[in-house]
Formats: structure tokens, sequence, C-alpha cells
């Protein structure tokens, strides 16, 4: 079957990530609301955006800035209430935009009401709604699964003696898929928001949701050895998606994406091949790992280059072949900052953002924005653990100096890889807070704010935020972005990362230099001649202010990157 192009208007769309807590604050709590969201709705027409992707907002206790949801239908009161997001939703209609909300059902907050029925009685009529077991014949937890922040996986319940699975926080227990009424809940939930207009939705984690029911014990074979790979893409998850999909995605018509936790390639053409009828795209992570010791999270390297652009070339090149659509990005609310991480947020910060940029921006996919990336906002400037909020890394912070770190070790470790990095509040100008609220606010803002903000990017017509708007534009009009082959065209060149997007008509062409250095690079023989020598060459859009002479050989100036289009 083929899927008509209409359907797939967002191809050619860019999302915007907003993370509410920290975007605008109008009541002068100190986080941010949907309020605040709603004025800067012309910011991010302006942006070109028309997908705003809207992270959890529902009544949560926050423990995990609310990814633990204790009411899926209400909406949290530091947030605002159900008139503020209706408001929102016509706010967006009127500007033709489109409101994309998380959905988090890998699991639910303790405070949920099912699980304060659920833990009453072994007979409850919720008691199935999560999962259960007896403890090991020593009393110990069921087995040795950990949890993805830290510690055992299992929370041990005292009216019922049994245990519960939490593969995030305690207070996060995971939700029993293979029980239908679950099942039956989550549509249903889904359908509240779609009848209200919601036109998206990106669901967390929704690649755990089928576990293993023998629960066996990780003999460790396989790092990390945590247990994941007995729940990781599971042997009934494409049947569950498949379900929503036939209930809720089909019928509402809406574009969906999937949080895919070490997920596989194979896995992620499944869930995003239209024809499957699952997902319109999926999130991978395998790019952001490329800096973790051993796999490891928490054991610092520095980032291996030649690995990323195997991996955006992996998955730009196997996704492609077999009809899948990926979701590109850099940076969300769990990573730190890309430009902290891969580039220069010092000496280069301007030049670094737009390379960054340029190069995610003309892969095949569906681009994220995260806030702040397009005003190039760093990692801030952590000193002490008692600036960070998020219970990742203040349980880090501990079990790194129980592995033996001392403070200041276990300390720089947090400083470079804690998610509160992107978590920081947005930098709206240069007044006091950075114009994000009149209170005090939840998280420390980066020192640099008074340098970097928004307002001063709006006032600058050679600013990261132009570029933002621009490669945004050049999406939808230059349709070899959203249809052309991929091809790796750097051989594996040690400072540049440089591709080519192929249709019948025309190339296009990026080239960036990821390093700090001036360095060259020349296109291989064979490529030149079959597609440029000789052609109509327009520069689409670069990073530097002199404009690069084109030919087989380029000069590349530190962090410059360009894309070019050979018709
Ligand atoms: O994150 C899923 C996830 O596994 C990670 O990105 C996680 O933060 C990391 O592996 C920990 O080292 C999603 C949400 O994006 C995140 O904010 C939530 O905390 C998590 O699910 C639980 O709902």
């Amino acid at each position: 079957m083929v899927i008509a192009p209409e359907e797939q208007w967002w191809r050619k769309s860019t999302v915007y990530q907003v993370y509410p807590k920290s975007f605008k604050d109008t009541s002068g709590n100190g986080t941010g609301d949907i309020k605040g969201l709603i004025g800067k709705l012309d910011y991010l027409q302006e942006l070109g955006i028309d997908i705003v992707w809207l992270q959890p907002i529902y009544v949560s206790p926050q423990n995990d800035n609310g990814y633990d949801v204790a009411d899926y239908r209400r909406i949290d009161p530091n947030f605002g209430t159900m008139e503020d997001f209706e408001e929102l939703m016509k706010e967006l209609k009127k500007r033709g935009m489109h409101l994309m909300t998380d959905i988090v059902v890998n699991h639910s907050s303790t405070e949920h009401q099912w699980f304060q029925e659920a833990k009453k009685s072994k007979e409850n009529p919720y008691r199935n709604y999560y999962i259960w077991r007896d403890p090991a014949p020593d009393g110990g937890v069921p087995n040795n699964w950990q949890s993805k922040f830290g510690g055992s996986a299992w929370q041990f319940e005292e009216t019922t003696g049994q245990y519960f699975l939490t593969l995030f926080d305690k207070t996060q227990a995971d939700l029993n898929w293979e029980y239908e009424k679950v099942r039956q809940e989550v549509a249903d939930l889904m359908i509240f928001w779609a009848e209200k207009g919601v036109k998206g939705f990106r669901m967390d984690v929704i690649n755990l949701i089928s576990k293993d029911q023998n629960f066996p014990d990780d003999d460790g074979s396989i790092a990390p050895g945590d247990g994941r790979k007995f729940y990781t893409d599971g042997s009934r998850v494409h049947e569950y998606i498949k379900e929503l999909y036939a209930k809720v995605f089909g019928p509402y018509n809406l574009v969906t994406v999937g949080e895919m936790s070490s997920t596989t390639l194979e896995h992620c053409i499944r869930y995003s091949n239209p024809q499957e009828k699952e997902f319109s795209m999926t999130f991978n992570f395998h790019h952001l790992k490329v800096d973790y010791k051993n796999g490891q999270k928490w054991e610092l390297k520095p980032y291996d280059f030649e690995e990323l652009k195997g991996l955006f070339s992996k998955w730009q090149t196997g996704m492609q072949r077999a009809g899948g659509w990926n979701a590109l990005f850099w940076n969300n609310h769990d990573q730190p900052r890309a430009l902290s991480r891969f580039a220069n947020d010092g000496e280069y910060r301007s030049e670094s953002a737009k390379m960054l940029a340029t190069t995610l921006h003309g892969l095949q996919g569906t681009p994220y924005v995260y806030q702040g990336e397009e005003i190039g906002m760093p990692n801030p400037d952590w000193h002490d653990i008692s600036e960070f909020n998020d219970i990742e890394s203040t349980n880090m912070y501990q079990i790194l100096q129980e592995r033996g770190l001392t403070s200041v070790e276990a300390l720089a470790v947090i400083r470079e890889r804690s998610r509160d990095n992107s978590r920081t509040p947005m930098q709206w100008d240069d007044t006091e807070n950075a114009g994000f609220t009149n209170g005090k606010p939840w998280l420390k803002l980066d020192g640099r704010y008074r340098e970097i903000n928004i307002q001063r990017e709006q006032a600058n017509a050679d600013s990261i935020l132009s570029h933002y708007k621009k490669l945004i534009q050049l999406r939808k009009q230059e349709s070899v972005i959203t249809e052309g082959l991929f091809k790796r065209l750097d051989n594996q060149h040690p400072e540049v990362f440089a591709y080519a997007r192929i249709t019948d008509a025309e190339t296009l062409i990026v080239v960036s230099n990821f390093s700090s250095e001036q360095t060259a690079f020349t296109f291989a023989e064979d490529f030149w001649i079959t597609r440029a020598e000789g052609r109509d060459t327009e520069l689409l859009i670069g990073n530097t202010r002199e404009t690069p002479s084109w030919g087989k050989t380029l000069e590349l100036m530190p962090y410059a990157s360009y894309m070019w289009i050979i018709r």
C-alpha cells in the first residue's frame, strides 16, 4: 500500500520541544506554565515551527518532573488549568500550528489512583494494572534487574508482601501491558486528548512495555547487564502499538513519535514504516552514547567522532532502505547540550551551534529543536551538587561515591552528564532571571544569559536563531531534503562529516568541520565527476562571513559548515 504524501505532511515539518517547567513563568512561582507558552507562540511561529511537543503537564508529584503521572486527564495546577490548555489549543490553531503531547504509559506515578487501589490487596480489581512478584526465597528482590536511575528495579510493598517493578524512579510503577484493561485505559486516555484537538503524541520509553513474563535474572553476558534485554523491544511490543494505531492513531490521523530506549535499527524500521501501521517515526539514542566509556553513561571519555558519523550513516541508510522514518535530534531534556558536548561553546559558540544545526537538518527525517538550542544555549556553569534538581543526578552522585569516587570526582561526572544541563530556564532577555520569571527560578540559570538570549539573537541578522529559521524553511522548499538518498562522503576524515542527499534531478551536499582547527576536504574523484563537476551549484546556507569557494577541494575554517545544492 502506498501512503499519499499529503498524509505525511509532518515529513517537511520541524518540531519544537517545550520543557514547560523551564519555558516561561507567568505566575511568579518560579516554574513555567501554559500561559507562558501561549505568550510565546508568536515566537515559535516566526521560527517556522508547525508542531509543538509539550512535555507532561498532567497532575504529578513531580518526582521526575511530570514523567510520573498521577492523573492522565487533569492539568497539574503548577502549569495551569484545563481552560488554559483549551486556550493554548485555540491559539495554536489560529497560527496553523499543532500540538503534540507527551504520553507516559510505561509507568504511572505510585500516587495514581490505580496504584493506590492496587496496593491495597492481591484481590483488588486494580492489582493487575501493575507488575507484582513474590520475594525471592531469601526474601530479597525477585530478580537482579536494575532501575535506570540506579539501584534495584523492585520495590517492596508491605501490605501485601510483594515487590512491584519500577524501571525508573521508585515512585514510577511499571504498568502491566499484558492486562487488556491497561491497554484499553491507555487508548481511552489518548482519545480523551485527541478529542481536545491534540494532533500528535510523543510516547515515552514505549519500547519497554512488553516484559519477558519469566522475569529472568540477567547473567551479564551482554552489557550493561541490567536486565534491559528482557524488556527492550519485547515480544509483544509491536502488537500493542498496532492496537493503539487501530484504536487511536489511525482514526484521528495523528503524528506519533516513539521514544525507543536501547533499540535496534530492525525494530525501528518496523515501528516507523507506514505500512506497519505503528508510529510515524522513532527516536533512538545510539548517537548520544559515543562519549560513554564502556557504554556506561556515568563514565567519561571524549566522544568518538568516527563512531558518531557511522551511527548517523547507519540509521540514515538503514531506515531509508526499508521505508522507516527517523526523528532527528541533538538535544532533549535528558541530554547535556550537544553544543558543549560535540563542539565548542566558547570562542566558536555561534559557528558551532550553526554547524551542528546544518549537519542535522540536512538529514532525512523530522528534526526536533529543543528549547534554547536555537540560540546556542550551553551547559551551565555548575559549582555544587546542591544546585542540581534531577533525581537521576542526585541518586548517581551518591552511587558514584559508593563506587569509590571522591565527591569532587563524582561532581565532575554529574556536571557533564546531568540531565539538568538542558533543563535550566529559557533565556529570553538580559533582565533579571533572563525574563523567565519574576520569582525565584526552580533551577539556576546559566550565568551567561545576559550575552546569550533571544532578544539579542533577534536583533542580529546573522544569529544562530536566523540560521535555524532558514534551515526550517529550506526543508519546506527543497524536496531533496525530504527525499534524497543518503550517501556519506567524508571517507573517515578525522575532522569532517560530509554527506550527500541524492535524487535524479538534484544533489544536496553538506560538509561540516567538527574541529577548532582549519582543515581541508576533497571530494572523491568518482563522486566529483558524476554529481558535481561542471554543474550549477548554489550555496543554500553556511556559517562563515566569507562565502567559501566551491571546488573539488574545500578549505574549512574552524567549525565551518555548508549546504550546497547542485541542480
Ligand atoms: O527517558 C527515557 C530514558 O531512558 C532516558 O533518556 C533516561 O533519562 C536515561 O536513560 C537515564 O540515564 C524518558 C523521559 O524522557 C525522561 O525524562 C524520563 O525520566 C523517563 O523516560 C522516565 O519516564
